[in-house]
């Protein structure tokens, strides 16, 4: 089976889980269930079971480092050969992985979505289609204030405090010079209508080859 791959990245609430998701519920209407698998990086941050609360509390979640990239490429190139793999599932309140993981299976196309996916070459390698989501730092920062809030179990201070520590300048030092890996560049978040009928028409291009 030829196998498609289509990597979103950008900033931290810049979008990239909406435009995915996006992507993946039309793709698998359009072409059927079986034909498509959807992958987060955040699935990748490492275990840290072994580690104290308060020390799982001072990791630098924005460093490529954070991640188990080696887990991940492997996984990728298990799902090219044809292998389903388990996705670890991680807990942003705990900072560590659950027992339990998610299988998935191969699929013509896989979408794969994260902050540090074009950050370390041997995991971008592994992409057919790189994008990149442009969206300004002040919408991210108040959709990240009130995901966090609402979803990932933080207060005000504690975003703020993140923010200014870690997301920011790690954004600068590694998120922002990726992008002159990136094939496109999206604008205007996960609701751009135009760049999602773009790829949705490019990965059946993909496919017909
Ligand atoms: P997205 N993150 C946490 O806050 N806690 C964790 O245990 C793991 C990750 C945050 C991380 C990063 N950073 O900015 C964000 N911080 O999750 C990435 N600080 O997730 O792309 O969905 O926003
Ligand atoms: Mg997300």
């Amino acid at each position: 089976m030829n196998t498609t791959i289509l990597a979103i990245t950008g900033a931290s609430a810049s979008g990239k889980t909406l435009l995915t998701a996006t992507i993946f519920e039309e793709l698998a209407q359009e072409l059927g269930p079986d034909q498509i698998s959807f992958i987060s990086e955040d699935a990748y941050y490492r275990n840290q079971d072994h580690l104290e609360m308060s020390v799982r509390e001072k990791t630098n979640y924005d460093h490529p480092e954070a991640f188990e990239h080696d887990l991940l490429i492997k996984h990728l190139q298990d799902l090219k050969a044809g292998k389903a793999i388990e996705m670890p599932q991680y807990c942003y309140k705990t900072h560590t992985r659950l027992k339990e993981t998610t299988t998935v299976e191969p699929a013509q196309v896989i979408l794969i979505e994260g902050i540090m996916l074009l950050t370390d070459p041997d995991l971008h390698k592994e992409f057919d289609i790189k994008v990149f989501m442009d969206t300004p730092p002040d919408i991210c920062l108040v959709r990240r204030l009130e995901r966090d809030i609402k979803q990932r179990g933080r207060n005000f201070d504690s975003v703020i405090k993140q923010y200014l520590n870690t997301v920011r300048p790690m954004y600068q030092a590694f998120i922002e010079p990726s992008k002159q890996v990136a094939d496109l560049i999206v604008t205007n978040g996960g609701k751009n209508r135009i760049a999602i009928d773009v790829l949705k028409a490019q990965i059946k291009q993909l496919l017909m080859e």
